[in-house]
């Protein structure tokens, strides 16, 4: 059984990789993650399961729908399969890997599921290209409306409903709702995105809930110059109110105990010999409740106002997607931790968005399952899994699955 879940795995390795840094480029409608739905509609092919798919690019893949004893009471689990610009190998795929694995298992086993289980491949989970994150499942989930996401450009000024048809997806368009239907239950199994589990020294844990967090744009304006020729007391430099900004995201959020990162920047006209005349400039803020993340993102706000008057420039502040406090169905959460491993899997908070908080911010009973990862880096190439925790892990997918289902 090792060999299938190794043989799944090394048929992704090489899609998306780059040579140069060994991290991944599997953005949304673009080859590589183009490659990977195709992988998955084989693989859900090779096991015999019934794909379905929307216009956006969501896939589930359903196994035993045909025995099912209880076919309105839908179980899902899955991840997604696109990455951050130059990510790692796990963030996604695990999930997705893991669940076919699963099944197979669970099928070895002789289980005749009740429920109908679905293997879910969400779209644009990590917002690298348009923007939002866990895009495919917000649209699903009608907490995104198609009105709104069908304006989003990529960087390129690409707009969304041409992306989708440039991608050759079959009837490209809106999100398909009838995906989740009957579905009560999602399972999402993710690499640790930190380093609680190495901490605890543990390959498996179970995820309470999520921080609240959110994307703001800094649109910083000031007016373009000659470099050399402007008087440093003559300028009005957008890049200066935006590094004052950057300092107090760092210096706010220790003092906090929040998380305030500066990740993406825009200058125009970006010439090494003009002042800038813009700075734009996207904040991504996580708190442990909503109230902080609105207090941290206000304090930001003030101190580039603050400084926009010396620095004669202009602020304003957009707010692109701010997402809820999640918390995980702690009935789940706890039955599963506890019928595990004499009942000691830790049940751990994350800092990190998932489609699980989004299908759970819709209702649906949720649980998500982390796996140790050593190196406690993710979105860089450093992010890592032992091949003896991935397999560990999914047996704990199998496990909780036959529970679930039978
Ligand atoms: O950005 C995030 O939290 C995630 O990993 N999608
Ligand atoms: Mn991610
Ligand atoms: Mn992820
Ligand atoms: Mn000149």
């Amino acid at each position: 059984m090792a060999d299938d879940f190794e043989a799944m795995w090394s048929t992704l390795a090489p899609v998306g990789r780059s040579a140069a840094s060994g991290g991944y480029f599997r953005q949304p409608w673009a080859s590589a993650e183009g490659e990977l739905r195709s992988w998955f509609v084989e693989a859900c092919a090779q096991r015999g399961l019934r794909v379905v798919g929307d216009g956006l690019g969501n896939l589930v893949g359903w196994w035993g729908e045909e025995h099912a004893t209880r076919p309105d009471e839908r179980l899902l689990t899955g991840s997604h399969l696109d990455s951050v610009l130059d990510g790692g190998a796990y963030d996604g795929p695990l999930g997705v890997v893991s669940a076919l694995a699963a099944i197979d298992r669970l099928r070895e086993r002789g289980v005749v599921p009740a429920r109908p289980v679905g293997v879910s491949v969400f779209v644009e989970e990590e917002g690298s290209r348009f923007g939002l994150a866990c895009l495919g499942s917000r649209l699903l989930t009608g907490s995104m409306s198609w009105e709104r996401a069908r304006e989003l450009r990529d960087r390129d000024g690409v707009a969304l409903p041409d992306a989708l048809e440039a991608a050759g997806l079959p009837g490209p368009g809106p999100a398909d709702p009838d995906l989740l239907a009957g579905v009560t239950t999602f399972v999402e199994l993710h690499v640790e995105q930190g380093r609680a589990l190495v901490d605890l020294g543990r390959a498996i844990g179970v995820a309470s809930g999520i921080w609240p967090h959110g994307r703001y744009r800094f649109e910083l304006t000031g007016t373009a110059d000659h470099a050399g020729t402007t008087r440093m007391q003559d300028r009005a430099d957008p890049m200066l109110t935006y590094a004052a900004t950057a300092l107090a995201a760092d210096e706010q959020a220790r003092l906090r105990g929040s998380r305030a990162t500066f990740g993406r920047v825009e200058v125009v006209p970006n010439g090494t010999n003009a002042v800038p005349s813009r700075v734009t400039a996207w904040l991504d803020a996580r708190a442990e409740s909503e109230d902080a993340v609105s207090d941290l993102v206000a304090a930001l706000e003030q101190a580039a106002t603050r400084r926009a008057e010396t620095d004669g420039t202009t602020v304003r502040v957009v707010a692109e997607s701010v997402s809820g406090l999640v918390l995980f169905d702690p009935d789940l959460a706890h039955r599963v931790a506890a019928d595990h491993s004499g009942g000691d899997w830790p049940v751990l908070p994350t800092q990190a968005g998932h489609d699980a908080g989004v299908l759970s911010a819709a209702g649906i009973p949720t649980l998500m399952l982390f796996v140790r990862n050593p190196t406690g880096v993710s979105h860089s190439p450093a992010e890592h899994a032992e091949l003896p925790d991935c397999l560990a892990s999914v047996d704990a997918l199998a496990d909780t699955l036959e529970r679930l289902c039978t």
